[in-house]
């Protein structure tokens, strides 16, 4: 009796032992968080991948995007968190919504870090890239892809901003905390809210100020209708990854891992292309149908804001740590 007893109850752990192993590798749809909306060229790049992916395992292999970030109720700067709990399955977010959790990825926004994009594609592409893979992983999270926001730019409701002072005061939406103290170093009056929010206090005035890439976002979102000066001064570097809960990742075949990081690559490809190319067109927009007056600052310009915000690369590079900035530097410095 105890015998048969000791089998049904082996039998039922066994059940449920395969269907728990099963379940995890076969699961109907997986989840893909994105901040924006469809339209953006980090939405097109979303959808690129669930698309490509779907394709290349023939439907074995359904990932949905969810836009606007609903799967974390708008709060940009907590989904990590649920990407690490394995509530949402994959990610395609800007590093600066997960330097709450993982402080390390202010590296990307330090002020004046990257002059360029091919300053950004040598970083990505040599020791400082591998070295923030590795810190992604150690927290959990597998990077398939680096796609790209881009260059913030400055855009404001009251007036032209070429140095410092015409700062002064300023009310400026920014959305985590480095931001915050490079404003603060700039003597502007910055306040941090998450995008949603964000839209709402430009439509009604509340701010004066905010920064995002053109392509990316500030043409999407119609900022110009709102905001009728913009400074091109590419005081800071928005990277997107795209990444994969890990212990979600384990249950793939290498086989499946391999074609998710094929078109991650491919998708992040398109993705950075849409980001970076359209600007001429974009600025052509924003002067000619929002009549938006375009600062671009000269090199001596940009210096002065380069010069007032150093304290603030100084004292995140301490936190981050020097070794993984020079990394930084050194790629940026390699050609
Ligand atoms: O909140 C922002 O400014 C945005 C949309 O650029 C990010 O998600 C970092």
């Amino acid at each position: 009796m105890q015998e048969s007893f000791k089998r049904f109850y082996l039998s039922i752990i066994l059940c449920l032992c395969f269907f728990t192993i099963s379940g995890c590798t076969q699961k109907r749809e997986y989840k893909l968080s994105v901040n924006v909306s469809a339209e953006t060229a980090w939405g097109k790049g979303a959808a690129r991948f669930a698309r490509l992916v779907y394709e290349k395992s023939e439907g074995k292999i359904q990932i949905k995007p969810y836009y606007n970030m609903v799967l974390a109720a708008g709060d940009q700067m907590r989904e990590i968190r649920l990407l690490q709990s394995g509530g949402i399955d994959f990610s395609l977010n800007s590093t600066i919504n997960y330097t709450p959790t993982i402080p390390d990825l202010n590296v990307f926004s330090l002020p004046f870090l990257f002059p360029d994009y091919a300053a950004v594609d040598r970083a990505l592409s040599a020791k400082s890239g591998e070295m923030i893979e590795s810190i992604l992983d150690d927290h959990g999270l597998v990077v398939l892809g680096w796609g790209e926001n881009g260059f913030r730019e400055l855009t404001n409701r009251l007036r032209n901003v070429s140095s410092p002072e015409d700062l002064e005061g300023m009310k400026v939406r920014v959305c985590s905390p480095i931001y915050i103290e490079i404003f603060k170093a700039l003597n502007a009056n910055p306040t941090a809210m998450v995008w949603a929010e964000a839209l709402t206090a430009f439509r009604k005035g509340v701010v004066d100020a905010e920064e995002n890439p053109v392509v990316g976002v500030i043409i999407p979102y119609e900022i110009g209708d709102y905001h009728k000066y913009l400074t091109l001064w590419h005081y800071s570097y928005d990277a997107l990854v795209l990444s994969c809960n890990k212990n979600l990742w384990e249950t793939f075949t290498p086989r499946q891992q391999n074609l998710l990081k094929t078109c991650a690559k491919e998708a992040m490809a398109y993705q950075k292309e849409l980001a970076r190319s359209g600007l001429e067109d974009a600025l052509d927009l924003l002067i000619g149908e929002k009549g938006v007056t375009i600062t671009n600052l000269s090199p001596t310009q940009r210096f002065a804001f380069r010069r007032k915000t150093r304290p603030v690369y100084e004292k995140y590079a301490e936190q981050i740590g020097w070794d993984l900035v020079k990394a930084f530097e050194n790629a940026i410095q390699s050609h």
